[in-house]
């Protein structure tokens, strides 16, 4: 397993980090998403490591921004 942490902009509250755990969790090899609201840290706990660009499309489809690293 492999954990990654991503910044997150633009999450205020706990439905927006349900929107960016469902998103993120639903790409494939993903097994965990763990989401600090008061942050911004995402962190990603996959089989393989994943593409960022995977995870800034899944961040965006979510609604947020993925901080570039
Ligand atoms: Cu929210």
């Amino acid at each position: 397993m492999v954990d990654t942490t991503y910044q997150v902009r633009g999450m205020t509250c706990g439905h927006c980090v349900s929107a960016v755990s469902a998103e993120v969790g639903a790409i494939a090899g993903v097994r965990d998403v763990q989401v600090d609201l008061a942050t911004g840290r995402v962190t990603v706990t996959s089989e393989q490591p994943v593409a960022v660009e995977s995870v800034r499309a899944a961040v965006d489809e979510a609604g947020y921004d993925l901080v570039e690293a």
